[in-house]
């Protein structure tokens, strides 16, 4: 799974590498002006980017606020509680829904679980067609109708198959013309509230495909649809095919909505889950020079770190230590209470996890434990 985000975002490197052709240690905010703007990040998010940065900016510093961007309050949904789970998929034409539940139930196949389709997007018999032979070509059934038929009736006969055979997973294809878009509002409402006769709680993941190349102007788009039904989340799709990866920090900034998977490409396999960690590295990467600073702390030693500066090497040690929910959290939690350029003092114990933070005076701020960072996070 790892080098997916970097194969995705080739086209947003190869932009961000015209403007700043060389690495360096730290970059000025002109520079990171220019890139942000080239990598189609939003002009008022750039300017609120470059404000809270000094003039020379570290990349640590770099990785902290653009790592808050994605920091908001998600709701977790979890699949693991509900048989089936259900989801419905929305977005407008072409924006990616049919090759994304392909690429979705192949990748649930892949993880065990039974897998049904509903082909909901009844408007165009080629989208029905669609489907099926996506259906065909990952071996998952599917429950589709005529072209013209109601689509919430197949929806809520999928969703009923599949709770008759016991199946783990339904996903269920829209149709969505824009230019007709009250009707469309109409008619996704309906489907949730079918969906919700046909097994209480569904569909449990609303989830709403945004077309990558696009850039900023999916976020319109993605709020119009947000007034339609309550979207629990987004997929972006095609990030292979453009040069705008930077919108991703804009569309989570604005809608404030867990991006589930990105897509890198046209094939089954090309779907990738969204971690931002690894998105702002692959980012960071292409404009920093490796630090070559070896400072790991090691296991039952205090040891004095600059938290908000910490090395590339430090980094990679907690991260290593905490995982990845725990590294967010900790990180997370500095950005909210960071005091600039204090030293803190840390204290790890690689065999119970432990990990506290201790400031000037000695006085323990903070003690986490890998698993309670875990399961809080
Ligand atoms: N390069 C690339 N193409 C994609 C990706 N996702 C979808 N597509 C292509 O986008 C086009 C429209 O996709 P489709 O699933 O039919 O969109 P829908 O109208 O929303 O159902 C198709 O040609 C897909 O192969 C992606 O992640 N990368
Ligand atoms: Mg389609």
């Amino acid at each position: 799974m790892f080098g997916f985000i970097k194969k995705g975002l080739k086209k947003t490197l190869e932009a961000i590498q015209t403007t700043t052709p060389v690495k360096r240690e730290k970059i000025s905010r002109d520079d990171l002006e220019d890139l942000l703007l080239e990598a189609d990040v939003s002009y008022e998010l750039v300017e609120k980017i470059i404000d809270s940065l000094p003039e020379k900016i570290k990349r640590i510093q770099l990785y902290n606020t653009l790592i808050s961007l994605f920091m908001y309050n998600i709701e977790k949904i979890n699949p693991k509680d509900e048989k089936p789970f259900v989801e419905l998929i929305v977005g407008v034409n072409g924006a990616g829904k049919t090759t994304t539940i392909a690429k979705l139930a192949q990748q649930y196949k892949n993880d065990g679980k039974r897998v049904l389709l509903g082909a909901s997007d009844t408007f165009r018999a080629a989208a029905i067609e669609q489907l099926k032979t996506w259906a065909e070509k990952i071996d998952v059934p599917i429950v589709y109708t005529k072209q013209g038929h109601d689509p919430s009736a197949v929806a809520y006969d999928a969703i009923s198959s599949a709770k008759a055979k016991g199946l783990d997973r339904v996903i269920i294809d829209t149709a969505g013309r824009l230019h007709t878009q009250t009707n469309l509002g109409e008619e996704l409402k309906k489907i949730v509230r079918v969906c919700g006769k046909a097994m209480d709680g569904a569909p449990h993941r609303k989830i709403l495909i945004l077309d990558g190349t696009q850039g900023n102007s999916a976020i319109n788009q993605a709020k119009a649809f947000k007034k339609m039904i309550d979207i629990d989340g987004i997929i972006i799709t095609k990030l292979d095919g453009t040069a705008k990866g930077g919108a991703l920090f804009s569309i989570a900034e604005e809608l404030k909505l867990p991006i589930y998977y990105v897509g890198v490409g046209e094939k089954a396999e090309d779907l990738t889950p969204f971690d931002p960690k690894e998105f702002v590295n692959t980012i960071l990467d292409a404009i920093f020079t490796e630090e070559d600073e070896n400072s790991i702390p090691s296991s039952g030693k205090t040891h004095n770190v600059d938290l908000y500066n910490l090395t590339d090497a430090q980094r990679i040690k907690f991260e290593e230590l905490l995982d990845k929910d725990g590294f967010d959290l900790l990180s997370k939690h500095f950005v909210s209470e960071r005091k600039s350029s204090q030293t803190y003092r840390i204290n790890i114990n690689e065999n119970s996890d432990c990990f506290e933070i201790i400031d000037k005076d000695g006085q323990v701020l903070k003690s986490y434990k890998a698993e309670e960072l875990d399961t809080n996070g």
